[in-house]
C-alpha cells in the first residue's frame, strides 16, 4: 500500500467507532494506551476469514486450511518485514505482551545461572515487573531497578552502575512509559547492556503503534507488542526474539504444534516459530494484526509520529494554560499521552465526570503501580491520543475538564 497526505478526516472515516454517540455526546476516545480503535480494513479483513476460510492452520491438506495457513504465516511475514526481523520465523505469536514477557521469563531465565541479575526499570507496567519477580525466585535470581527522576527519565548512569556491579542476564525495559509517556533511549540501552554481556528485552506496547520500529538497528534481542494496542485484534501479540536465543530456549508451554515428535517417554520439539506456540493459535487475531501493521503502513508511521506530537503539544499547552493541573511525565522525548491530576481532585471524579461529556479516558493507577507510589499519588487522569484524535476533540475534553473540576473543587 502506499502512503498518501495525511488527513485526519479521511482517516475517521476507516473507523465505524468515532462516529458513535456516548451519554447522548459525540464519543472523544482518548484511552488509547489502553487498547486502540478498529478500523474497517481490519475488521473486514477478520470477517472475511470467518465468511470463507475459516479453517484450522498447519495440519489440514483441504484447501481451507491451505488458505488459512496462507494467510497467518503471510501475517507473520508482513510482521517480521515491519519490525524490520532477519526471519519470520523469529516471529512468535502470542497472547500479548504479557504472555511475551512470561514466556521469555520462564524460558531465557531457566539457562542463567543462580545468583546473576535482571534489570528492570522504575516505570514498567506491572506485566514487565510481575514475570520477572516470579522467575527470579524459582530460578534463584536478582532482581534490580533502575531509577527514574521526577520528570521520569531514566538515569542512565545508574543503569550503566547496576550493569557492572553483578553479572547482569538480562534488562527488560519499556520504549514507551504507559504510565507517564517517557519515550526511553532503548537503542543506547541496548548497548549498553550488550556491553556487560546480557540481553535486552523491550516492552513495545506503547511504541509499535506510534512510531517505526527496526529491531536490528535498535538492537532488541527480544522485542514485544500487543496487537490490540496497535488497531489490531485483541488476544493477539507478538514476540520478537533473535533466531539464536529462541533456538537455545526451551519451550515454554507444551501441547500440540509445538512437538515434532511424540512418545510416552520422550518428546522432541518442532522448528521456530512453532516451538513457542503450543495449539491452535488466534488465527483470525493473527491475520488482523497483520491487516492492521499494513494499515498503520499505508497511512504512515512517520506521518502518525508527527500528527501525534502535535496533538500532544496541543493538549499540552491548553491543560497549562487552565493551571492548577500537575502533569507526571516532563521527560523531553515524550509519546501521546497525558497522565495529570487537577489540585484538590480525585482521578477517579474526573474520570467520571468526563464520561457524561463522552470523553473517554484512563483513571488509576494504568497498572505502574510502583510509579504511583514514586510520585505519592493514588493515580492519575491519562488523556491517551491516536493519529484518529483531533485539536476539536481536545477542545471539547478542555471544555468537560473545566467543568468537572468547577464541580469537584
Ligand atoms: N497497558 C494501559 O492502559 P497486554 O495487556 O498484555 O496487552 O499489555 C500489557 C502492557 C505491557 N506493557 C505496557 C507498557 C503496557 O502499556 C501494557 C498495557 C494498558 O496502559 C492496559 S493495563
Amino acid at each position: 500500500m502506499d502512503t498518501v497526505a495525511f488527513s485526519v478526516e479521511n482517516v475517521r472515516k476507516d473507523f465505524p467507532i468515532l462516529s458513535a454517540t456516548v451519554n447522548g455526546r459525540p464519543l472523544v476516545y482518548f484511552d488509547n494506551a489502553a487498547t486502540s480503535q478498529k478500523p474497517l480494513q481490519v475488521i473486514n479483513c477478520i470477517t472475511e476469514y470467518y465468511n470463507n476460510y475459516n479453517s484450522n492452520v498447519h495440519r489440514g491438506v483441504h484447501t481451507l486450511s491451505q488458505l488459512a495457513t496462507e494467510a497467518m504465516e503471510n501475517a507473520r511475514l508482513t510482521i517480521a518485514r515491519h519490525l524490520n526481523a532477519a526471519h519470520a520465523h523469529e516471529v512468535i505469536f502470542v497472547r500479548g505482551v504479557t504472555e511475551a514477557i512470561n514466556l521469555v521469563a520462564n524460558s531465557f531465565l531457566s539457562l542463567v545461572p543462580h545468583g546473576w541479575q535482571v534489570l528492570i526499570s522504575a516505570m514498567e507496567h506491572h506485566s514487565n515487573i510481575v514475570p520477572w519477580q516470579m522467575a527470579a525466585e524459582r530460578y534463584g535470581l536478582k532482581l534490580r531497578v533502575i531509577p527514574m527522576d521526577s520528570n521520569g527519565v531514566l538515569d542512565i548512569e545508574a543503569y550503566d552502575r547496576l550493569l557492572m556491579e553483578g553479572n547482569t542476564a538480562l534488562v527488560a525495559v519499556n520504549h514507551i512509559s504507559n504510565a507517564l509517556g517517557t519515550i526511553n533511549p532503548v537503542k543506547q540501552m541496548a548497548e549498553m547492556a550488550h556491553r556487560a554481556g546480557a540481553v535486552i528485552l523491550i516492552d513495545g506496547a506503547q511504541s509499535i503503534p506510534h512510531m517505526a520500529v527496526d529491531v536490528r538497528s535498535i538492537g532488541a534481542d527480544f522485542y514485544t507488542f500487543s496487537g490490540h494496542k496497535a488497531c489490531g485484534p485483541t488476544g493477539i501479540g507478538v514476540l520478537y526474539g533473535r533466531e539464536d536465543l529462541l533456538m537455545a530456549m526451551p519451550p515454554y508451554m507444551g501441547g500440540g504444534e509445538m512437538i515434532k515428535t511424540v512418545t510416552f517417554e520422550k518428546s522432541t520439539w518442532a522448528e521456530l516459530p512453532f516451538k513457542f506456540e503450543a495449539g491452535t493459535p488466534d488465527i483470525s487475531g493473527a491475520i488482523g494484526l497483520g491487516a492492521a501493521l499494513e494499515y498503520l503502513k499505508s497511512i504512515g508511521l512517520d506521518q502518525i509520529a508527527s500528527y501525534e506530537q502535535e496533538l500532544l503539544e496541543y493538549a499540552t499547552a491548553a491543560l497549562y494554560e487552565m493551571g492548577g493541573i500537575r502533569i507526571y511525565g516532563q521527560a523531553p522525548q515524550k509519546a501521546s499521552l497525558i497522565s495529570f491530576i487537577p489540585d484538590g481532585c480525585h482521578p477517579y471524579d474526573v474520570g467520571t465526570l468526563l464520561d457524561n461529556y463522552g470523553i473517554a479516558v484512563r483513571t488509576g493507577h494504568h497498572c505502574a503501580q510502583p510509579v504511583m507510589d514514586f510520585f505519592d499519588i493514588p493515580g492519575t487522569v491519562r488523556a491517551s491520543f491516536a493519529f484518529y484524535n483531533t485539536k476539536e476533540e481536545i477542545n471539547l475534553f478542555i471544555e468537560a475538564l473545566r467543568k468537572a473540576i468547577k464541580m469537584l473543587r
